[in-house]
This record gives C-alpha cells, structure tokens and sequence, in this order.
C-alpha cells in the first residue's frame, strides 16, 4: 500500500513557489502563506519553497528540480526595474526577493518552465519581461472599486471580464467571473510579446498571458484563496499542474 502510494506521488509534479523576505524584530525571515502550498497540492501537485534570499547556484539547483514555478504574491517590485523612480511612501520594496525572482524568472524561462504569476507575480513577469507598472493605483489610476479589500480574503468582491481566444478564456471557459483583490499595483504596458488576457470593470488589467508559450500566465487577483467557491480560480490550477504534468 505505501509503496503504491509512495509511486503515485512521485508521479505529481514538483512546483517550485517564490516566497517573502522581511523582518520580525530583529530577525530577517522567509515567509510563504500555506494557501499557496495547499492550491498546489489539492490540484496534484508536490510544493516546494524557492527561499528569497536564495543566490544562483542554490537556485539553479532548486529550479532544476521544479516541473513548473508559482510566482507568488507580496509587496512591490522596486521601479527601478522598469525604469522609473519611487512615486511615493506607499511604494514597499524588498530588493533580496527582487534579485532572487529575477533568477528564476530567468532559469524558468530557459528551461521554458510553465509558469503562473499571482498578484505580485503577474508584475514581476510583466516587469522581467519588460512590461511597467504603476506604482501606487489610488494614486495614477483611480477608481470607484477599491483594489486591497479588507479580510477575510476568500470573498468575490469585483469582477473578471476574460477577453476571448486568451489562455484564460480557454482555460475558465467563462467570460466572467468574481474575484477577490488584495493589490495597490497594477499592470499598466503589458511586456512584448504578452497579450492582456482579463481585465475588471473599470479596465484594470487582471491577467496577461503569453501566447507563444506553453504556458506562461498571470492573474492580479489571489485564485489561491477563492478556488473553492469560483470554479474559474480552480481550473487554473488544474491546468498549470495539467502544464507541468506534460512540460
Ligand atoms: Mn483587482
């Protein structure tokens, strides 16, 4: 029984998820929210946590081992990266994590890795692949819908309008769904070569994907919290683990 067990999971892909640098009182840490680990493991996948501070060689190795890669949410992306300067206060960088994800945006893309960005991960493949944002939305674009919702985060709060003949419309076969928001960034020139694939009802891009890629897509909103009660964040996963199953 073990070892028929033991087969079977060895048989799931192994999706290697970005993660958090930060502080608690003195102490510098690597965080990760389970939800992510749990919205890979409940579509058949086996997480593993790319550690932040991680440098090229241990990433390298790690990648190495990944059959896809999860970019995940956090804070934001230091503008310098798509050329700007720091608009204001609320703009929250982490420049350890930022290194690190560029590495393995780099490797993934070589090895040409399904990949799927989440919340901040859709800005930083946007940004790795030469794509801006804007820094701070109530700011450079605001809107009558409020982007950071308050908790609890599983709730639908706005909607995504999917544009046809897109990953996303294929992969959700709908082309509306609810979704939750937990971001103060937001995509403003999608990168060459990517394509908008959602967007809110007040034109705020949701998800871009790019087309000539087996799979390579991001979504500004958090499926990891609300598959259980929209089937479109759930038939995400399933296809990303269905990408990685046969890269
Ligand atoms: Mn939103």
């Amino acid at each position: 029984m073990f070892k028929t067990d033991c087969k079977s999971w060895q048989k799931n892909p192994i999706i290697g998820l970005t993660s958090s640098f930060g502080r608690n009182g003195s102490n510098d840490q690597v965080q990760i929210n389970q939800t992510y680990l749990d919205y890979i493991r409940k579509h058949g996948g086996i997480p593993v946590i790319l550690p932040a501070d991680a440098q090229k060689e241990e990433l390298e190795f790690l990648v190495g081992l990944c059959d896809g890669i999860l970019m995940t949410g956090g804070v934001d992306l230091n503008p310098a990266l798509y050329g700007e300067e720091k608009l204001n206060d609320s703009v929250e960088i982490t420049p350890v994590r930022d290194k690190s994800e560029y590495i393995v945006c780099e490797l993934a893309a070589a090895k040409k890795l399904p990949m799927l960005g989440i919340c901040r991960g859709i800005q930083l493949m946007n940004v790795f692949f030469g794509g801006t944002l804007y820094q701070d939305m109530p700011t450079q674009c605001p809107s009558e819908i409020r982007h950071r919702m308050e908790p609890p985060f599983n709730r639908l709060v706005h909607q995504c309008f999917a544009e046809k003949n897109t990953l996303l419309f294929e992969i959700t076969q709908k082309e509306v769904f609810g979704v939750n928001t937990s971001h103060h960034q937001a995509i403003k020139d999608a990168a060459p070569g990517f394509v908008v694939a959602g967007r809110s009802e007040d034109s705020v891009i949701e998800a871009i994907w790019n087309p000539q890629e087996k799979f390579m897509l991001g979504v500004q909103w958090h499926p990891e919290r609300i598959w259980e009660i929209e089937s479109a964040s759930a038939r995400i996963a399933e296809a990303f683990i269905a990408a990685c199953r046969h890269k």
